[in-house]
């Protein structure tokens, strides 16, 4: 246990109204501004080493875990046969670590914009960005937008936007523009999963997103998966998924789940929090009108 004599120092990552906090030990161990944004890591007292842009949490040693693993398993055995997969976002690494824990897949393109997240990531936070030298990934440094505008029709079987929040070079993942093309370099059998925010924190995002997808995907091809993570404002976070191709998302092969995650050692993901994670509150029905 630490006690507030060792360093003074917060975190906080903060809107108008509400506000997280974490202590650290003072030191920035990396701070560079890139043209886009600043990217730091600091060491935090209780959740291990944090990757922060521009004035929010990314992602933590401690927690990170809950977000990697639900953006890539709940997809992934739900549709074991995914051979060529695209990530935009990305940077730090954690996304295609969990990736690569499934063999069949044979090539990860990952699009990340900002090279300073990248290397932050590999110098301070090795346990989340171990996978960033994998063979099978293809890894660009580059607009994931225009990439994926440009990209060839029906190509992947698996989209993953691993974005930040909608401000700065993330705005423009959230628009229909942008997810229409996902649409088109999709396989007609395939997915998109892209991160959705927080339903409690930021409602009109979340909603506005829903809408987005279903007018592309089709109302009944939309899903919502919820899981917690305590370093995210509201500590409530999701995912929303669109499915081509009669994938049945929410009841994958319970074995192959259970052999899997055995095998892998997962932390977070398991059969049960997999039909979980779909199951959605009153109020989040209400706001996406399901
Ligand atoms: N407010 C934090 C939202 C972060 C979403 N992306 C995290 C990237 C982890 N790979």
């Amino acid at each position: 246990m630490t006690n507030l004599a060792q360093s003074p120092v917060w975190f906080t990552d903060r809107d108008e109204d509400q506000a997280l906090s974490l202590r650290y030990t003072g030191d920035i161990l990396f701070d560079e501004t890139s043209d886009f944004q600043r990217v730091r890591v600091i060491d935090t007292y209780r959740y291990g080493k944090a990757l922060l842009i521009d004035e929010m949490f990314m992602c933590t040693e401690q927690d990170e875990f809950h977000y990697h693993e639900m953006i890539v398993h709940p997809g992934m055995l739900a549709y074991p046969d995914i051979k060529h997969v695209l990530v935009i976002g990305g940077g730090d690494g954690g996304t295609v670590r969990e990736l690569i824990k499934h063999p069949q897949i044979e090539t990860i393109t990952m699009v990340e914009i900002d090279q300073t997240v990248v290397e932050a990531s590999r110098q301070h936070l090795p346990h989340i960005a171990q996978a960033l030298n994998h063979p099978k990934l293809n890894l660009i440094i580059g607009d994931g937008i225009t990439y994926v505008a440009q990209g060839e029709d029906q190509t992947y079987d698996l989209v993953i936007i691993d974005g930040s929040d909608p401000v700065g070079p993330s705005k423009g993942l959230f628009s229909a523009e942008f997810y229409g093309h996902c649409d088109r370099i999709l396989k007609p059998k395939g997915l998109l999963i892209t991160q959705a925010e927080s339903p409690s924190f930021h409602r009109e995002t979340f909603v506005e997103l829903n809408q987005c997808l279903k007018g592309i995907f089709g109302p009944s091809q939309v899903k919502i998966l919820l899981f917690p993570i305590p370093t995210y404002p509201s500590g409530l976070w999701s995912f929303q998924v669109a499915v081509k191709g009669g994938i049945d998302l929410v009841n994958p092969d319970r074995a192959i789940v259970e052999t899997f995650t055995a095998k892998e050692k997962l932390q977070y993901y398991n059969y049960e929090i997999h039909q979980a994670a779909f199951a959605l509150p009153n109020y989040v029905k209400t706001m996406v009108k399901e």
